[in-house]
């Protein structure tokens, strides 16, 4: 579905209620989606914003990221600059226009307390990966899952992207900033209802094991995930509604 609106235009597929384009009038695109990724049913698309429920990463004999990005929502609403998908207990909701905004809600419709984790898996567009770094996550315990998944706290220096970065940010509910000098660009990501923030660039070595991404584009991609992981997985008491929202603008 495409949504089109004076100020921006933004792509989102049913299957994940994925959105894979947002492009404000005059900007290049701020969401990346690899020139090879497949979109087949069943394959979660690359790149774009891959809703991550309701477990974060690999699970014994299930998919990765759990089941919401490879199911069928159904589109429960589409207006002007807005879109509302729904999948089980979840629903999903974009508004499209000079900012990005995004709104993922879990309602737990049992009557027994439910405990997930969820994460907008946002690939973000950048000039030169070389060039970028990333503010708001300074003093910041982490798992770093490229380094044998050691608990680490980041110093009062950006994060910089040096080699495969995967970096699981806790207790964090700070806004980042994605400084980007090769387009002259800043991004900005404030989120509420998360306590979790992701950073993840494959770099050289890992891409060449991904064939739904060129080889090449590890180097104009930046993903900035909006979460609830590990330690900050949610749990929702029978009944309880719970949202988590991320406001992108340039
Ligand atoms: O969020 C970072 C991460 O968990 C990485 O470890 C990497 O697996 C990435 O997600 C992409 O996962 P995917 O299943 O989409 O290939």
């Amino acid at each position: 579905m495409q949504i089109s609106t004076p100020d921006a235009e933004a792509e989102i597929y049913t299957q994940g209620a994925h959105l894979t384009r947002w492009t404000p009038r005059g900007q290049r695109p701020v969401i990346f989606t690899s020139s090879r990724s497949l979109f087949v049913p069943g394959k979660a698309i690359r790149g774009g914003v891959p809703i991550i429920y309701p477990w974060f990463g690999p699970r014994e004999g299930q998919p990765m990221h759990g089941f919401a990005r490879t199911s069928e929502w159904k589109v429960e609403n589409l207006a002007a600059g807005t879109a509302e998908l729904s999948l089980s207990q979840l629903r999903f909701r974009v508004s499209v226009g000079l900012t990005l905004g995004m709104e993922l809600e879990v309602h737990n419709d049992s009557n027994e307390p439910l405990t997930f984790e969820e994460a907008l898996h946002t690939y973000f567009a950048v000039g030169d990966i070389h060039q970028v770094s990333v503010t708001g996550l300074e003093n910041t315990a982490y798992i770093d899952k490229a380094d044998g998944c050691r608990e680490k706290r980041r110093d009062s220096a950006p994060v910089r992207i040096a080699k495969e970065t995967d970096e699981v940010y806790l207790n964090t509910r700070a806004a980042c900033v994605i400084d980007d000098p090769a387009w002259s660009r800043r991004i900005t990501i404030e989120k509420t209802g998360s306590e979790s923030t992701v950073v993840w660039n494959p770099w050289i070595e890992k891409s060449k094991t991904m064939s739904d991404l060129d080889p090449e584009e590890w180097r104009g991609m930046l993903c900035v995930e909006t979460a609830n992981v590990a330690s900050n997985a949610i749990t929702l008491a029978a009944g309880a509604t719970h949202k988590m929202t991320v406001r992108v603008s340039l």
